[in-house]
C-alpha cells in the first residue's frame, strides 16, 4: 500500500533504503490489526499474555533493564540558531544531528517489518488537532500508538487532505544505551529516535510530537501545547467546571485526572478528558480551550490501588497492556502497593526476591484505551474542546509550597509557573527525590527556549481579560517527621472546589505576598481528620523561607539572560518587595 500523498510516499521509502527493513506494512489502525501485532508479539517471546480469567485481554511486556524511562540527557532539540532551543534544551545543529543519528538508522531494520503509522492528535474532526505519520520496527509501539492515539484509516485521510504531518522515525536499534539518540527538528517537524523501546522515546505521539514539537508549532499558530490533565469538576447542582493541572511526571496527575470523590463531598462527580497533554487554543469569546490530544492513558502502574485511584485499578483489569510489572504465582499482574497478591516473578522476569528490590520497576507503565476509563467524559470527543475555568500549577515539595494558592493576576501567574520547582521522581532516568526547576512541568518537553515560551505564555494575557485563573497545588507537604500533612488523592477535590469557588468570585481569600491563600473556613474539611496546625501550616507561608525561594527563582530566571521577558523581572520584584515589607512589619 501507499497514501495518495507524493511527499508521504516518498519519505517512506527514503527510510526504508536507509533502514532496509524485509517489509514495509501501513497500520490501518483496526481491532484485527492490533490483535495481530498482539500475536506476533507472543509468538516472539516480547509480549506475555496475563490471566485471561480475572484480567481478560490483558498483557506484558518486559523492557530490556536499560531502557525503562525517558533519557533526558539524549534527548536533544536541533534548531539552526542555539538560543532557540535555550539553556532548557540540549542542542545539535541539525546538520550534525541529522548525520549522528541517521548513521545509527543505516539498517537498522534489516530482519525486520517498517511500519508506517499515521496518527492524529487529537479528535480526528478537530480543528485543534494535529496530525503525524510515525515510522517503527516495534510491534509494541504499533500496539501502543493504537490506544493511545487515533491511528489509522481516518487519520491518514486527514493527512492527504492537509498534505502536511510531523514525521516521526523510530527504530529500538540494538537497545544499546550508547547508541540511543532522541533528537527532534522543530523547524522541520521532525524526530528521529533510535535505541529505546521505551514510552515516551518510542511512542513518538506523545511527549516528542505533542509536546516538544507541538509547543513550536503553538508557539508560531498562537496556541499553548501544555504538560496538563484536564478534568471536568460537577458539582451536586450539575455545573460542571474544566480544570487543566501541570504536575511534573509521576507526581499524580492521572490519579488527579479520575479522582473519586469523597463519600463526605456527596453529589460531586469528576469528567476525565485527559490525563497527561492538553492543547490550549483561545476562543472567539477570549476563553482558553482545551483539547485533550491523546485518546489512551501511559500511567505509572504501582501505587495504583483500590483507596488510590479506584477508576484506574478498574480500568487496568482488562484490555490494558502492562510494561514492567511483577506477576504473581497466577499470572496476574503485580505491583508494589497492589493491596493483594503476592509477586512471584519480578519485572525483569526473574523469581522474586526482596533483596533484588522492588518486583514491578517504580515506573512500570499501564496503556489502556481512554474508553476504559469509566468516568471518561463524552466531551473529550468535542472538536472544540472545553472551556477552562482554572489553570493549575504544582510541584511535589516536602516543604515550603502551602497546598494551594492563587496568582493574583496572567502576568503573575506566569511566574508562578515558571518558579514551579518538584522534587524527582521516577519516569525519568537519574537521582530521585532532589528538587529541580521544572517550569510549567514542561521542563523536559518544551521544544524551544524557556525565555520565549514564557513571552509566549504572557502574550495571551495582552489578548485577553477573559483567560482562566492560574493556581499552585501541593499535595506533598510533610511534617518533621516525614508524614504527609495533606491526604491527597480523592480529598483533593475540597482543593479543586476552592479553586472553582476563587474562579466563579464565591469566596474570599488571604492575600500574601506569593498570592491569595484560602481562609482556613473556605476549604471545606468535613468529614477530614486533620489536626488545626496541619491545616495552618497548610494555608500559611513562611516569609523567610520563600525569600530564599524568590531569590533563588530570580537565579533561574537570570540563566535565561537577555531573553528572558521583562514583565517577569517585574513580577519578581513585585513579590520580593512585598515578603520585604511584611518580613520589614513582622520584625
Ligand atoms: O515516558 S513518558 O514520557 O511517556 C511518561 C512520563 O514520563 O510522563
Ligand atoms: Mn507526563
Amino acid at each position: 500500500m501507499t497514501s495518495r500523498l507524493p511527499a508521504l510516499n516518498a519519505w517512506v521509502d527514503e527510510v526504508a533504503q536507509l533502514t532496509q527493513p524485509d517489509n514495509v506494512y501501513w497500520c490501518s489502525g483496526s481491532d484485527a490489526e492490533y490483535s495481530n501485532m498482539l500475536k506476533a508479539m507472543q509468538s516472539d517471546g516480547t509480549l506475555t499474555e496475563l490471566n485471561p480469567d480475572r484480567y481478560p485481554n490483558c498483557y506484558l511486556h518486559l523492557s530490556d533493564p536499560s531502557d525503562v524511562a525517558r533519557v533526558e540527557h539524549l534527548t536533544f532539540v536541533c534548531t539552526q540558531e542555539r538560543d532557540d532551543a535555550g539553556p532548557n534544551n540540549h542542542w545539535m545543529a541539525p546538520d550534525e544531528g541529522h548525520a549522528r543519528v541517521d548513521a545509527l538508522f543505516e539498517g537498522a531494520m534489516k530482519g525486520r517489518t517498517l511500519y508506517v503509522i499515521p496518527y492524529c492528535m487529537g479528535p480526528v474532526d478537530s480543528p485543534f488537532a494535529r496530525c503525524g505519520v510515525e515510522i517503527t520496527d516495534s510491534p509494541y509501539v504499533v500496539a501502543n500508538m493504537k490506544l493511545m492515539t487515533r491511528m489509522g484509516d481516518a487519520a491518514l485521510a486527514r493527512i492527504e487532505h492537509e498534505g502536511s504531518f510531523v514525521k516521526g522515525l523510530h527504530s529500538t536499534g540494538d537497545l544499546d544505551p550508547e547508541k540511543r539518540l532522541i533528537m527532534h527538528f522543530p523547524e522541520e517537524l521532525t524526530i528521529k529516535s533510535i535505541g529505546s523501546g521505551y514510552g515516551g522515546n518510542a511512542l513518538l505521539g506523545k511527549k516528542c510530537h505533542a509536546l516538544r514539537i507541538a509547543s513550536y508549532q503553538a508557539r508560531n499558530e498562537g496556541w499553548l501545547a501544555e504538560h496538563m490533565l484536564i478534568v471536568g469538576v460537577e458539582s451536586p447542582e450539575g455545573e460542571t467546571h474544566y480544570i487543566a493541572c501541570a504536575l511534573p511526571s509521576a507526581c499524580g496527575k492521572t490519579n488527579l485526572a479520575m479522582l473519586i470523590p469523597p463519600e463526605s463531598l456527596p453529589g460531586w462527580k469528576i469528567w476525565t478528558l485527559g490525563d497527561d497533554i492538553a492543547w490550549l487554543h483561545p476562543g472567539e469569546d477570549g476563553r482558553l480551550y482545551a483539547i485533550n490530544p491523546e485518546s489512551g492513558y501511559f500511567g505509572v502502574v504501582p501505587g495504583t490501588n483500590a483507596k488510590t485511584n479506584k477508576n484506574a485499578f478498574d480500568m487496568i483489569t482488562h484490555d490494558a497492556i502492562f510494561t514492567n510489572v511483577a506477576r504473581t504465582k497466577d499470572n496476574e499482574p503485580w505491583w508494589e502497593d497492589k493491596k493483594s497478591g503476592e509477586p512471584s516473578i519480578d519485572w525483569r522476569g526473574r523469581p522474586y526476591d526482596p533483596d533484588n528490590g522492588p518486583a514491578a520497576h517504580p515506573n512500570s507503565r499501564f496503556t489502556v484505551a481512554a474508553s476504559n476509563n469509566p468516568v471518561y467524559s463524552s466531551l473529550a470527543e468535542a472538536p472544540g474542546g472545553v472551556p477552562i475555568t482554572a489553570i493549575v500549577f504544582g510541584g511535589r515539595r516536602k516543604e515550603l509550597a502551602p497546598l494551594v494558592y492563587q496568582a493574583k493576576s496572567w502576568q503573575h501567574g506566569v511566574l508562578v509557573g515558571a518558579g514551579v520547582a518538584s522534587e524527582t521522581t521516577a519516569a525519568n532516568v537519574g537521582e530521585v527525590g532532589v528538587v529541580r526547576r521544572d517550569p510549567m512541568a514542561m521542563k523536559p518537553f518544551c521544544g524551544y527556549n524557556f525565555a520565549d515560551y514564557w513571552a509566549h505564555w504572557l502574550s495571551f494575557g495582552e489578548k485577553s481579560d477573559r483567560l482562566p485563573g492560574i493556581f499552585h497545588v501541593n499535595w506533598f507537604r510533610q511534617d518533621d517527621s516525614g508524614r504527609f500533612l495533606w491526604p491527597g488523592f480523592g480529598e483533593n477535590l475540597r482543593v479543586l472546589r476552592w479553586i472553582i469557588d476563587r474562579s466563579t468570585g464565591a469566596v474570599g481569600a488571604n492575600e500574601t505576598p506569593i498570592g491569595f491563600l484560602p481562609n482556613p473556613d473556605d476549604l471545606d474539611t468535613t468529614g477530614l481528620d486533620i489536626e488545626p496546625d496541619a491545616l495552618r501550616a497548610l494555608t500559611s507561608i513562611d516569609i523567610g523561607q520563600w525569600q530564599v525561594e524568590m531569590d533563588t527563582i530570580g537565579d533561574y530566571l537570570a540563566s535565561y539572560g537577555d531573553r528572558l521577558p521583562k514583565a517577569l523581572e517585574t513580577e519578581l520584584a513585585a513579590v520580593e518587595a512585598n515578603l520585604k515589607d511584611v518580613a520589614a512589619k513582622a520584625s
